[in-house]
């Protein structure tokens, strides 16, 4: 039977045979003890990447988002972020049920928020009103279509927070993405934030895990949570270890899932009827609209599927496809002709 080409998300690497080899002979220890040599070197590892204090090591982005922002928020808070945001819109309320917070959505372009709409959305310091606690951005932004936030923009974000008293996080579950494209240093990028979280389990193709990474007070107050939640986890250097493989070995390599993702939007924008932008493809998620082709999402992605090709629907007319390493050029070409036969 032919390969098919899982495009659905590039959470769907599986682990390769050196890191799965790293995994078997991986040092472990009671980690709820902080005795598992594999994961401490993991945390060391993500906290000096980031140039941070301290990190931890969770079992999901989602785990990662929810207890930054438990963390740094108190019940009745509100925090600001996009209205596509991951931690509001994808984590299944978390943010509500856990930390009891509100989140002041705003509407970004391709999920960028500009530091004006933040400022607007700051409340007013008084008894009516919510206190505003922290501001959650994206990097790169999913929903957005895998887009870089500028550098800039956050800088001047940083800026607004120091003067209002607030708190900053990023959802940087693709920040080597971010930073492949862009040739900033994570740790530039991390410098701005009070907390970090980004993923192993993505781009970098490990079967699990997330970090979590920002100053030691923090991070302490984060393990609580973790334990808190049942995220404390035992012997986990067994999957430690596929992170520092990850960390070691998968990074340059995230500019050839770009390349493919550009391939690719150059092949849909060629495609009368459907909607796609290649210029704002930056990174490894391709989002089109196929509503001009007279078909939905829904039934693009059914056919392509009998073709051996793999894609999600994002909305009735928009249809997303991520490359990863577990795609090459050959399979990015056989997804291409199943496109074509499809849409054409
Ligand atoms: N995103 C997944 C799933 O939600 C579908 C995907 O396929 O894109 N932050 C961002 C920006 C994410 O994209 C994700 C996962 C998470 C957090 C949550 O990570 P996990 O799935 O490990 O909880």
């Amino acid at each position: 039977m032919q390969k098919l080409v899982d495009l659905r998300s590039d959470t769907v690497t599986k682990p390769s045979p050196e890191m799965r080899k790293a995994m078997v002979e991986a040092e472990v220890g009671d980690d709820v003890f902080g005795e598992d040599p594999t994961v401490n070197a993991l945390q060391k590892k993500a906290a000096e990447l980031l140039a941070k204090e301290a990190s931890i090591f969770v079992s999901s982005g989602t785990m990662a988002n929810q207890l930054a922002i438990r963390a740094q928020t108190h019940h009745g808070d509100e925090i600001i972020a996009d209205k596509n945001c991951h931690n509001f819109k994808f984590e299944s309320g978390g943010v509500a049920a856990l930390s009891g917070v509100l989140v002041h959505t705003i509407e970004g372009e391709r999920g960028i928020l500009k530091v004006e709409q933040i400022k607007e959305a700051i409340r007013p310091k008084d008894h009516h009103f919510a206190i505003t606690r922290l501001i959650s951005l994206e990097n790169t932004h999913n929903q957005g279509g895998g887009s870089i936030y500028p550098l800039e923009e956050i800088i001047r974000i940083r800026e607004l927070a120091d003067e209002e008293g607030l708190a900053m996080h990023l959802d940087g579950a693709r920040l080597f993405n971010a930073s492949v494209a862009s040739g900033i240093a994570v740790k530039e990028y991390a410098r701005y934030f009070d907390s970090v979280s980004f993923c192993l389990s993505k781009g970098l193709g490990c079967p699990v895990g997330s970090l979590v990474v920002g100053s030691a007070e923090l991070i302490d107050k984060v393990h609580r949570y973790r334990k808190m939640y049942g995220g404390g986890m035992r012997q986990v250097g067994i999957i430690a270890a596929a992170g520092i493989y990850a960390l070691d070995h998968n990074i340059p390599r995230l500019k050839e899932d770009h390349g493919n993702a550009k391939e690719l939007s150059g092949a849909l924008h060629r495609i009368k009827g459907v909607a796609i932008n290649p210029e704002e493809v930056e990174t490894n998620i391709v989002i089109f609209d196929v509503a001009g082709t007279g078909m939905d999402a829904q039934s693009v992605t059914d056919r392509l599927r009998e073709r051996g090709v793999l894609v999600l629907p994002r909305s009735p007319t928009r249809v997303r496809a991520v490359t990863h390493l577990d795609v090459d050029v050959e399979d990015m070409g056989r997804a291409i002709e199943a496109i074509h036969q499809i849409l054409s």
